[in-house]
């Protein structure tokens, strides 16, 4: 027989971020398999569907107490964690992102009775180790939550091997893929196209990202200024953050007529099913969400080679990797594409056969199942 319905708490931050896109995505899936599902944060997942069954969200009470010279987020969190854990029998709290999920899910198991503890699942996503894991002010507490889990987890093969590399620690650690299910489009190809402002014979290239140092968006536009011919493409990007510290670099690479930012937009399906390609320009990405999601639509990505991104996109076959920092070899790579419409529609199909077979919720979500049925047996 099926093993019994699980009371899972999940922990993320809930604003536009991969880590956030993807908590929410488990915790929606799982309460439609009939597991009860709690989210436990600041704010409601952005992402979050409204009066789903089995879906709930406990808001974080942050008082301000003029007391502190820097607010306090983590004791509230662990608070609210065993208080949710208590009321609601949770077999699992998962976090998402360790600083300071992790740390918080430790002191709420530690302020419950023995038989009212949940196991701990943590899931590191990117920069809570490569990042974080450098900073001799955070490795520590890092290493400490994580060796207190019930069980690690890390987005790619990449990032198990830097969390091992950078953090020490001495435990086995399951690489669980991200997953994306798109949502069906609400806006047609051409009525995006058109208010993006895209003329009959322009492609659309997308970026999508909060904008964070890391996803170089002076290598994004370096590259945008040197595609040719100039006239034949748009870069439209899906901001998840403050554009204007670009705009100088806009108007020294000329780029006015190129480029359309969009800001916060929560249909981004809408925007890549509309795209011919996708260009992603980090140093470093454990996975890049954002390529999956393009992927999803059938849309190839231009890519640097960095981090988890192998383990996304098979070069030439369903996405082009460039090497990092040459935004010549950026721009020559999205030109191929660009002038060979039929090579782009096949590598986008290939990129859509990926996405639904490698990294659908039906894929994962049975390897997060089976991670939660492990711990709890343990
Ligand atoms: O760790 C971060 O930088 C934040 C995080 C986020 O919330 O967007 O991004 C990471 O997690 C995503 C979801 O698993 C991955 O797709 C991103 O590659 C990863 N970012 C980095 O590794 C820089």
């Amino acid at each position: 027989s099926a093993p019994a319905p699980l009371k899972i708490g999940i922990t993320c931050y809930p604003s536009v971020g991969g880590s956030g896109i993807l908590a929410s995505a488990l915790g929606e899936e799982l309460a439609r398999l009939g597991h009860e599902v709690h989210f436990i944060s600041y704010e409601r997942p952005f992402r979050m569907p409204a009066n789903a069954p089995r879906l709930f969200f406990h808001p974080v009470d942050i008082s301000d107490y003029g007391l502190f010279k820097y607010p306090d987020y983590t004791l509230p969190l662990s608070v609210k964690m065993a208080e949710v854990s208590r009321e609601h029998r949770l077999d699992i709290l998962h976090v998402h992102y360790a600083v300071p999920h992790a740390t918080a899910a430790l002191l709420a198991r530690d302020m419950l009775p023995p038989e009212l503890r949940p196991k701990i699942v943590a899931t590191l996503h990117g920069t809570d180790t490569t990042l974080l894991g450098k900073d001799p002010a955070y490795a520590p507490a890092i290493r400490h939550a994580l060796e207190g889990a019930d069980a690690i987890t890390t987005v790619s093969h990449f990032l198990k091997a830097e969390t091992l590399r950078l953090l020490g620690i001495i435990r086995p650690i399951d690489v669980i893929h991200n997953f994306f299910e798109p949502r069906p489009p609400k806006e047609s190809r051409d009525s995006i196209r058109a208010g993006l402002g895209l003329k009959e014979n322009e492609a659309l290239i997308l970026h999508a990202s909060n904008l964070r140092p890391l996803k170089r968006i002076d290598l994004l536009l370096e590259t945008a200024a040197r595609i040719r011919p100039a006239d034949a493409f748009k870069l439209v990007i899906l901001a998840g953050g403050d554009f204007e510290p670009f705009l100088p670099d806009i108007l020294r690479l000329g780029l006015q007529d190129r480029v359309v930012v969009r800001t916060n937009v929560p249909d981004i399906e809408d925007y890549f099913a509309a795209a011919d390609l996708a260009l992603f320009t980090s140093e470093t990405e454990s996975f890049c969400l954002s390529i999956l999601e393009a992927m999803a639509f059938a849309c190839p990505s231009v890519t640097t080679d960095v981090g988890g991104i192998p383990e996304v996109v098979d070069h030439n076959l369903n996405g082009l990797r460039v090497p990092f920092g040459d935004p010549d070899a950026l721009a020559l790579a999205a030109e191929s594409l660009l002038a060979d419409p039929p090579r782009r529609t096949a590598l986008g199909n290939a990129a859509r056969e990926k996405a639904r077979t490698a990294f659908s919720a039906a894929t994962i979500v049975p390897q997060y199942l089976a991670l939660y049925h492990r711990v709890r047996n343990k």
